[in-house]
């Protein structure tokens, strides 16, 4: 397909967004703060809570002050060209409206509305591109999936097999059908999931989304780019087409502590070491469980944006 790669043909500037109901924990559990990723608060590396604890959360979860509108205005303004947003991160919860399950924000928590359906709206509206991070190896909540447990309901042993078919694949068909044209489905840590899990999600992807890029964690290889690893600036130029992940601090999602904020100098720097070797450089906000976007984060991304746009001819 000639016109795939098209997005990453001369390099590219994007947002990448990490949300889900572990923004509204900020790394804060029971009182106690837990040092890492906040997306993987619930993971025994970090704070290690139960599964039905952890699902408790979508009933308080309602991020009424989300707005979409405002992010694709962020993005713009800093120079990106799309949005790449997790639709499921490793902990399972759905942040769009899935009807293959019901553990997503529309049906299990109080805010009632698909933030996806606005967020792929908004960036349109902005002449924004949009995609999906969805964690397809991965998934600690559902009976069978990687991490999850080895279980279902009814006490009967759960596999792989079960939760691709049920969760997976069904959730993947969703993604690349319901949100109009996507530019990305970015799969994140394959492990050992098997080749023809992989083929087939892939299959989806290109047959619903023909312009979609799968990103380099696809596993297998299937990709259609290479993908770099977490924050990784390289120093050596790169064949072929590849993307570098970036976060403007330290955590991915959301953390109440992490003040580690990269400078707008910093930011441009390691846009431009990418971008100047051809690479894609994609750069992640986390926003609060409120649906508010941390102010630093939006600072540094109006500061290094004003720069890009003062100096579009030099
Ligand atoms: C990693 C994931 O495990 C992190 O949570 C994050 O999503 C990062 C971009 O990829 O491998």
């Amino acid at each position: 397909n000639a016109e795939r790669g098209q997005l990453f043909d001369e390099g590219n500037y994007a947002m990448f967004i990490h949300w889900g109901l572990y923004s509204q924990l900020g790394n804060k559990v029971d009182g106690k703060t837990y040092y890492g990723i906040g997306e993987w608060i619930m993971n025994p590396r970090m704070a290690g809570i139960p599964v039905e604890k952890y699902k408790q959360l979508a009933g308080t979860f309602n991020p009424v002050k989300f707005d979409a509108g405002e992010i694709a205005r962020i993005a713009k303004d800093a120079g990106m060209k799309y949005i790449v947003i997790t639709a499921k991160h490793h902990d399972g919860f759905a942040m769009y409206h899935s009807k293959a399950n019901d553990f997503n924000i529309v049906d299990a928590t109080p805010f009632n509305k698909d933030p996806m359906k606005e967020l792929a709206a908004a960036c349109r509206e902005a002449g924004l591109g949009f995609g999906f991070y969805y964690s397809h190896n991965q998934d600690w909540t559902f009976p069978g999936g990687g991490g999850g447990p080895k279980k279902d309901e009814d006490g009967n042993p759960a596999t792989f097999d079960d939760y691709f078919t049920k969760k997976c694949l069904p959730q993947v068909k969703e993604i690349t059908t319901e949100y109009g044209p996507i530019e990305i489905v970015w799969f994140d840590t394959p492990g050992k999931m098997p080749k023809h899990y992989v083929e087939q999600l892939v299959e989806v992807v290109h047959k619903n989304q023909p312009r979609a890029m799968v990103s380099g964690r696809a596993g297998h290889g299937l990709g259609d780019y290479q993908t770099l690893g977490d924050m990784e600036v390289p120093r050596e130029n790169i064949e072929g087409l590849w993307e570098s992940v970036d976060t403007t601090n330290d955590s991915w999602a959301y953390a109440w502590y992490d003040e580690y904020w990269k400078t707008p100098e910093e930011i441009l720097k390691r846009l431009i070491a990418c971008v100047g070797r051809g690479g894609t450089y994609m750069l992640n906000i986390g926003p609060r469980g409120d649906g508010t976007v941390p102010e630093r984060a939006v600072k540094t991304l109006e500061q290094s944006g004003e720069w890009i746009r003062r100096y579009p001819q030099v």
